[in-house]
């Protein structure tokens, strides 16, 4: 049977979305938040994203997960339910589902429509297993209480989207989700997190020759324009990706390539040539500095896997 349930927590929000981003829009700098890069092109320029040869993160970690996958199942222990934190198209999750046998799986993404899809193609495929979808932003506070009762756990939160967040809301993310383990014995979550590394391969990283990680982030002022009924070129605006090394941090930004005038929302607003909108921070940590934030969220016991060349860490916090 390819029946999955399905909750859209998003919708109700709707008006205050779109308060923030032209709030957001206004303000000086400008900044638009990254969970709007995820419209249906956003997610496939994403997914393509994962596949080049300067995105380094995402197959370090399959790496790692499977080099590494005996050690974490037997971490983890079967019959979790099973949460899938930003689950996307769920492929990521999928992998473990035969290994660690959940009894549940509830995946949560922004994406909607990449979740329906993603779900009326994995549900059959797991007849045994109850999955239920929920839309929801999970840089609001993380309330599951409600849908998963007391079984034990399993957050998985790979791909380090964690880096998106910075170390504050981070923490804040991490002690929800603590919060939630501390209900049943067993619990704890398995994170992907980016670590730090020459400057060059990072930047290279979000700025690739095909000109893909460009095209996501222009990509967003086309998702914006339909929100928030505002009229930006996306062309109009260069991709610019850096490293900050004394934040530890990749920074995204569109940058104005002329003068220009950009109707948002009913007024009007200038962007000079060279002025920045930010769109993303990608934040990468040593394993001693996530080790340290996951104590400070309440996690007493920490495992951390990595690939030879520590490009990446696996985390199993309980
Ligand atoms: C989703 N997130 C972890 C990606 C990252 O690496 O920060 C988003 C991304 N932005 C540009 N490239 C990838």
């Amino acid at each position: 049977m390819s029946d999955y349930r399905f909750f859209d927590r998003l919708r109700a929000d709707a008006a205050a979305e779109r308060r923030a981003i032209v709030a957001g829009l206004l303000a000086s700098p400008s900044t638009i938040a990254p969970k709007h890069f995820y419209d249906s092109v956003g997610c496939a320029l994403f997914g393509a994203i994962c596949e080049l040869p300067e995105y380094y993160p995402t197959r370090t970690e399959r790496a790692i997960f499977a080099g590494h996958r005996e050690e974490i199942v037997d971490s983890i222990g079967p019959g979790r339910q099973f949460v899938d934190l930003g689950a996307g198209d769920c492929c990521k999750a999928q992998v473990w589902l035969p290994f660690l046998a959940p009894k549940r799986y509830i995946a949560i993404d922004i994406a909607g429509d990449a979740l329906t899809r993603a779900l009326a193609r994995m549900a059959p495929e797991f007849p045994q297993l109850e999955v239920t979808g929920i839309v929801a932003d999970l840089t609001r506070a993380l309330d599951l209480r409600g849908d998963l009762g007391d079984a034990p756990t399993l957050f998985f939160y790979p791909g380090s989207s964690i880096g998106n967040f910075t170390p504050d809301e981070a923490r804040r993310f991490l002690t929800d989700i603590h919060l939630h383990c501390i209900v049943s014995i067993g619990s704890g979550l398995l994170i992907g997190v980016d670590t730090k590394k020459d400057p060059r391969r990072l930047t290279a990283a979000y700025d690739d020759a095909l000109g893909v990680t460009a095209a996501f982030n222009r990509n967003v002022l086309r998702n914006v324009n339909r929100i928030v009924d505002a009229n930006f070129d996306a062309t109009a605006f260069a991709h610019i990706a850096l490293y900050d090394q004394a934040h530890g941090r990749i920074e995204m930004h569109l940058e104005s390539r002329v003068p220009q005038t950009v109707r948002i929302d009913g007024t009007s607003r200038v962007f000079a040539a060279g002025e920045r909108i930010h769109t993303e921070y990608s934040y990468k940590y040593t394993p001693a500095e996530f080790t340290t934030l996951l104590q400070d969220a309440g996690f007493a016991s920490v495992r951390c896997w990595q690939d030879r060349a520590r490009d990446f860490a696996v985390y199993w916090a309980t």
